[in-house]
C-alpha cells in the first residue's frame, strides 16, 4: 500500500485528491489547520474513526508555517508521495496579507523539501508542488506553456514563483523527484464561495429562488481557462507517476470572460441576461425567462421580471494589478501523461449551478419552516 501525504486536505483540491487516492488504494494522511470552527466539511464523508481497524485515512494538525511540525509528521508517516496543496490561495486577499502569504505559499514548500532532505527521504519521497497559471501574470504570450516567461502580478503569485523555483532547485541540487503542476483555474461545486465562479453560481441560484436581489462583481472582462477540479487532481497524481520528474501545464486550452460565465450560469436556470453600460457602470439585465425550464427545475418565483438588473459592477472587487488573460497549452500533459479532461466548460457550469440550486433550495426550505437563523445569543 502506498502512502500519500496531502497538505491543504480541507481545501477544494485536497478533498478531491484524497478521495481519488483512497480509491486507488493509498493510505492517505491529510494535514489540516486548527480552527475555532470545524473546517472539514469537504472531507467529512471520508472521515474514519481512528479506532477503526483497516484505517486508511488519517488527519493531523499542521501548518505550513511550522517547520518542526512538518518534520515530525513527515518522519512519522514516511510518505511515498507528498502533495503540497496548502496555501493562502486567494489572489485579492494576498494584497491584504502579503507577508503571511509569502511565508505560507513561498517558504511553506521549502520547509517540506528540507524536511524530506534532512530525514534522508530524498530517494523515497516524491513531491508535488501546486504551482499556478498566476505565474504568467502580465501577458507575455498566449497560449501559455511550460516555456512561456513568468511575470507575477500579486503577492500570491510572487510567493508561488519562489515556491516554483525552489522546487526545481531541490530537484537539480539533490536529485529529488519534485515537480510543479502549473495548473490553470479549476473549479467545482466545492470551490470556495469567494472565487468568482462559485460566487456566480451560488448567486444565480439564490436570485432564481428569490433569496438574493443582485450579484456584485469586479472585472467582467478578465479571461480565464476554467477546468473541473476532479480532472485536475488526476493530473497531479499522473505527474508523480512518471519515470522522470518534470513540470507540466494543466489547462483546457479554452478561455472565457467572467461576463460569459455569468451568462452561462443564469442560462442554466432558464434566465437570459444582456449586459450594457461600460466599466464601473456595467449591468446585467434579464431579457428572457424560460418558464418551462424553471418549472422543470422546480423553481417558482413570481418576482422574476424582464428588465430587472441582477448583476452590477462594484469596483471594490478590482485588484491593484490584474491578470487579464489566461489561456493554457496542455499539449505536453496530454502527450506525456496521457491526461484528458472529462469536463468541458458547459459541463462545469451545469455541475456547479445544479449543485448550488440544490443547496439553496435546502436553505429556502429551512427558512420557510421557520429555521432561518440559529442565534446562539438570544
Ligand atoms: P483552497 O483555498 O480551497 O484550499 C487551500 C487549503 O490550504 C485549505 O485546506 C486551507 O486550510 C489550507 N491552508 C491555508 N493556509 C495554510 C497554512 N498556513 N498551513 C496549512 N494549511 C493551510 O485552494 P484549492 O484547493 O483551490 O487549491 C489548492 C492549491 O492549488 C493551492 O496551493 C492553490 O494556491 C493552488 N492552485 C489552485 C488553483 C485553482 O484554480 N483552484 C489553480 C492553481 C493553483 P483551511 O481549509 O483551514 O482554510
Ligand atoms: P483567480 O480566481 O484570481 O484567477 O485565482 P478568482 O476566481 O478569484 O478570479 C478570477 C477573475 O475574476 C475576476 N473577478 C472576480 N473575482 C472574485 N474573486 N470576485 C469577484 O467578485 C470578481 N469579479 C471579477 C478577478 O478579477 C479575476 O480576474 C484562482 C485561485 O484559485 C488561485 O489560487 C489560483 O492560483 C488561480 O486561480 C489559478
Amino acid at each position: 500500500m502506498k502512502t500519500a501525504l496531502i497538505t491543504g486536505v480541507t481545501g477544494q483540491d485536497g478533498a478531491y485528491l484524497a478521495e481519488f487516492l483512497l480509491k486507488k488504494g493509498y493510505f492517505v494522511h491529510g494535514l489540516k489547520r486548527r480552527s475555532s470552527l470545524f473546517n472539514t466539511d469537504r472531507i467529512d464523508h471520508l472521515y474514519q474513526d481512528p479506532h477503526e481497524e483497516n484505517l486508511n485515512f488519517k488527519l493531523h494538525y499542521s501548518d505550513l508555517t511550522d517547520s518542526t511540525n512538518l518534520i515530525r509528521i513527515i518522519q512519522e508517516t514516511q510518505p511515498d508521495e507528498i502533495y503540497n496543496l496548502a496555501a493562502m490561495s486567494h489572489v485579492k486577499v494576498s494584497f491584504d496579507t502579503p507577508e503571511y502569504t509569502a511565508n505560507a505559499d513561498g517558504i511553506g514548500v521549502l520547509r517540506i523539501l528540507e524536511a524530506v532532505r534532512l530525514l534522508g527521504l530524498t530517494e523515497k519521497t516524491r513531491i508535488y508542488q501546486a504551482s499556478t497559471s498566476e505565474l504568467y501574470g502580465l501577458v507575455q504570450a498566449v497560449p501559455q506553456s511550460e516555456t512561456t516567461p513568468f511575470y507575477p502580478r500579486s503577492p500570491y503569485a510572487v510567493a508561488k514563483m519562489y515556491a516554483y523555483w525552489i522546487t526545481i532547485n531541490y530537484r537539480e541540487a539533490y536529485k529529488m523527484y519534485a515537480c510543479n503542476g502549473i495548473l490553470f483555474n479549476h473549479e467545482s461545486p466545492i470551490r470556495g464561495e469567494t472565487f468568482v465562479t462559485r460566487k456566480i453560481t451560488r448567486a444565480a441560484a439564490k436570485i432564481a429562488l428569490g433569496l438574493q436581489d443582485k450579484l456584485y462583481l469586479g472585472n467582467l472582462d478578465a479571461q480565464r481557462d476554467w477546468g473541473h477540479a476532479k480532472d485536475y487532481v488526476e493530473a497531479m497524481w499522473l505527474i508523480l507517476q512518471q519515470d522522470k520528474p518534470e513540470d507540466y501545464v494543466i489547462a483546457t486550452g479554452v478561455t472565457t470572460r467572467v461576463r460569459d460565465f455569468v451568462k452561462m450560469s443564469f442560462a442554466e436556470l432558464g434566465i437570459e441576461l444582456e449586459f450594457s453600460g461600460k466599466e464601473d457602470n456595467e449591468k446585467g439585465v434579464i431579457i428572457d425567462i424560460n418558464h418551462e425550464r424553471l418549472k422543470e427545475l422546480g423553481i417558482s418565483n413570481n418576482n422574476l421580471h424582464l428588465g430587472t438588473t441582477v448583476v452590477k459592477v462594484d469596483p471594490k472587487y478590482y485588484r491593484p494589478t490584474e491578470v487579464d488573460l489566461l489561456l493554457g497549452d496542455p499539449t505536453k500533459a496530454k502527450k506525456q501523461l496521457g491526461w484528458t479532461p472529462k469536463y468541458d466548460l458547459q459541463g462545469l457550469v451545469t455541475d456547479m449551478v445544479q449543485s448550488d440550486l440544490h443547496l439553496v433550495k435546502k436553505d429556502k426550505y429551512l427558512a420557510e419552516g421557520g429555521f432561518k437563523t440559529l442565534n446562539y445569543f438570544e
